[in-house]
């Protein structure tokens, strides 16, 4: 929650700066600009969303659909997800890093006044007569005696500013007595220096030119981004692989050893959200190790001298988008596909009816995943890649709208055919739909090569994943959360403010995302913190968005804390399963097939069996009882 308030927070310091042209946010500093989207990018999608679908839902759900108490390995559970906040604190660091300039440090010139003796010798005569005040001290030669530790410039009034400094770096009279000496000092004073630079500023003004898909070779050379913030990210983004991979492996191992006598995907019917949740955790086993792959290979790259990606000494600069957007659009799959899952799950309930053609709907889900594998390269229209494979990963990507479609019209056939029972899942829902159909419309059009030449790097495409991510994703999570959140909680949710929050948010989104179309028409590029004052009038409509959609967050937070104080009980759990399986010949045969499903396996009776048996197709009206 911390995180998506950040993460909220650094979006409207994007919207702020952009709200009117010549915004005084950032001061004009297009640095700290980078800074904030790139921040932005990576809070919001390894640090919340994520978290959501995977440590939220699928946690919760996995384990209790497939009939287990708890996931495989519990304590593993718990290191993957502690793992998340010091990755959330490395790129947090990074957000609010003020740009501190080193002021100029040039470590000869800084020395002369010191080997300058007649100089220092003026100032410690100064010092006898003005602070000592004997007489017969003044016959000291105070250069050879004196140890002025501690030096502070209110002592050395008029002095040189040199002999500032610690103790321990200046022993400046033993270096001008013994010239050899000097670069032993030169040194400790560096390496004092250094660690200041490095440790406590770390940051400079090339520090995140690369953004948050590590484009090289900017983030691949300490010559573009200097050490500091880049590396922070990279390792940020490495801890966050390691915590999905603990957890998906946990959660795969839950389904395989945990799960009960007979348990079948789309034969002994899972829940969709667990189909959904268990293909995407399937695609993170792919693709995770392929991000960390690269995000060492990066490292080395920029600090043990390997060229992977560096094309001077025979390395492949485009090869990290390869490897990058490998993992990259599989993920983009991996957040929105346990959406479709919690859709196909709330659809049925609200309408008292069947979802139209489970079949097509899970099926549709696996060809878009498979697929997901190969398209990657839309994102990379732009990088020198010859035509055919342009044309190729244009294709595909278009093939995808194919499942896309399936899945809209499927929907669309369930909420025609039902006996609505309108409620605030059902509107969620719909909101749903809606606006998953412009933002896969709009990926429509980003896919095909031609169009994309003119719209690459346009606030088109922000317009368009923002309404896949912030749109589709969080909208999908918010209904999913309004659906379980009697079982979560075990009382009702505020009606009240969850509509609210359904208008704000939605009426927010769509107003903050649907100018960027117009904005990327006209050529507003992304990853720029000004632009001329044609485009004011969507920006500001844009920031307007934004704003109301942030008072729809203040309306969902007002509806927890609505819902906690009210305490409705809730009167049975949603996690059951929709109504229709209450038609008794349906578990009749449910009972028969998993009976004999057991005996064929030789499995002890079936306690597990019964206990589910129980839990989910005798007790539906009962309130659910851990
Ligand atoms: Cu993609």
């Amino acid at each position: 929650m911390w995180t998506a308030l950040s993460g909220a927070a650094l979006a409207t310091m994007i919207r702020m700066e952009l709200a009117f042209p010549g915004s005084p946010f950032f001061k004009g500093d297009s640095t700290r600009y980078l800074q904030t989207i790139t921040a932005h990018g990576l809070i919001m999608v390894f640090f919340v969303v994520v978290p959501i679908l995977f440590g939220g839902f699928a946690n919760f759900l996995i384990p209790y659909h497939v009939g287990s108490k708890d996931v495989a390995y519990p304590r593993l559970n718990s290191i993957g997800f502690w793992i998340q906040p010091f990755a959330y604190l490395l790129v947090a660091k990074t957000a609010v890093l003020r740009q501190q300039f080193w002021k100029y440090y040039d470590k000869t010139s800084s020395y002369y006044s010191m080997l300058d003796k007649n100089h220092k010798r003026d100032a410690l005569i100064e010092y006898n007569d003005s602070v000592m005040q004997l007489s017969s001290f003044k016959k000291f030669d105070a250069s050879e005696h004196i140890i002025p530790f501690k030096a502070k410039a209110s002592v050395f009034e008029g002095s040189d500013s040199s002999v500032q400094g610690s103790f321990k770096t200046f022993l400046w009279n033993n270096v001008i007595n013994y010239p050899e000496n000097f670069w032993y000092s030169v040194i400790r004073l560096s390496n004092q220096r250094r660690k200041k630079v490095y440790v406590t500023k770390c940051s400079d003004r090339t520090s995140v030119t690369a953004g948050w898909a590590f484009i090289t070779p900017f983030s691949c050379n300490t010559k573009y981004t200097r050490v500091g913030s880049q590396d922070l990210l990279i390792i940020a983004v490495i801890l966050a692989g390691v915590s999905t991979t603990v957890s998906f492996t946990n959660l795969l191992i839950t389904r395989r050893t945990l799960a009960m006598p007979g348990l079948r995907n789309r034969r002994v019917l899972l829940p969709f959200i667990t189909i959904a949740l268990l293909l995407t955790l399937r695609m993170l086993a792919i693709i995770t190790p392929v991000l960390g792959a690269s995000m060492f290979m990066l490292l080395m790259d920029r600090h043990w001298q390997t060229t992977f990606f560096e094309f001077v000494y025979g390395g492949d600069t485009v090869l990290f988008q390869h490897l990058f957007w490998f993992f990259g659009h599989p993920e983009v799959y991996v957040l929105i596909i346990p959406t479709f899952g919690i859709i196909n799950m709330t659809l049925p309930f609200l309408n008292t009816r069947r979802v139209a053609s489970k079949h097509h709907l899970i099926w549709a889900i696996y060809v878009m995943a498979y697929m997901g594998f190969v398209v990657w390269g839309h994102h990379m229209y732009l990088v020198g890649l010859d035509h055919r494979s342009r044309s190729l990963y244009s294709t595909i990507t278009i093939m995808i709208s194919l499942p896309a479609t399936i899945k809209v019209v499927n929907w669309t056939l369930t909420l025609i055919n039902g006996a609505l029972k309108v409620d605030v899942v059902l509107a969620w829902s719909i909101a749903y739909i809606l606006v998953f159909l412009v933002g896969g419309f709009t990926g429509m059009w980003l896919s095909h090569v031609a169009l994309n030449i003119s719209m690459h790097d346009t606030f088109f495409v922000i317009g368009h994943f923002h309404l896949m991510l912030s749109g589709v994703v969080l909208v999908g999570s918010f209904t999913g959360f309004y659906y379980y959140f009697g079982a979560l909680f075990g009382i009702k949710y505020s009606r009240f403010f969850a509509y609210m929050h359904l208008i704000y948010y939605n009426g927010g989104i769509w107003l903050t995302f649907v100018p960027m179309f117009w904005l990327g028409f006209s050529g507003m590029p992304r990853r720029i913190h000004d632009y001329p004052a044609v485009f004011m009038g969507w920006h500001s409509m844009a920031s307007t968005g934004h704003m109301i959609a942030l008072v729809g967050a203040i309306f969902f937070f007002f509806m927890i804390l609505d819902s906690h104080i009210e305490k409705r009980v809730v009167i049975y759990s949603t996690l059951g399963l929709p109504r229709w399986h209450k038609r008794i010949q349906y578990y009749l045969f449910k009972i028969r097939y998993l009976q004999l499903v057991n005996k064929q396996l030789n499995v002890l009776p079936n306690y597990k069996v019964r206990s589910y048996l129980t839990q989910h197709y005798f007790n539906e009206y009962e309130q659910y009882k851990k």
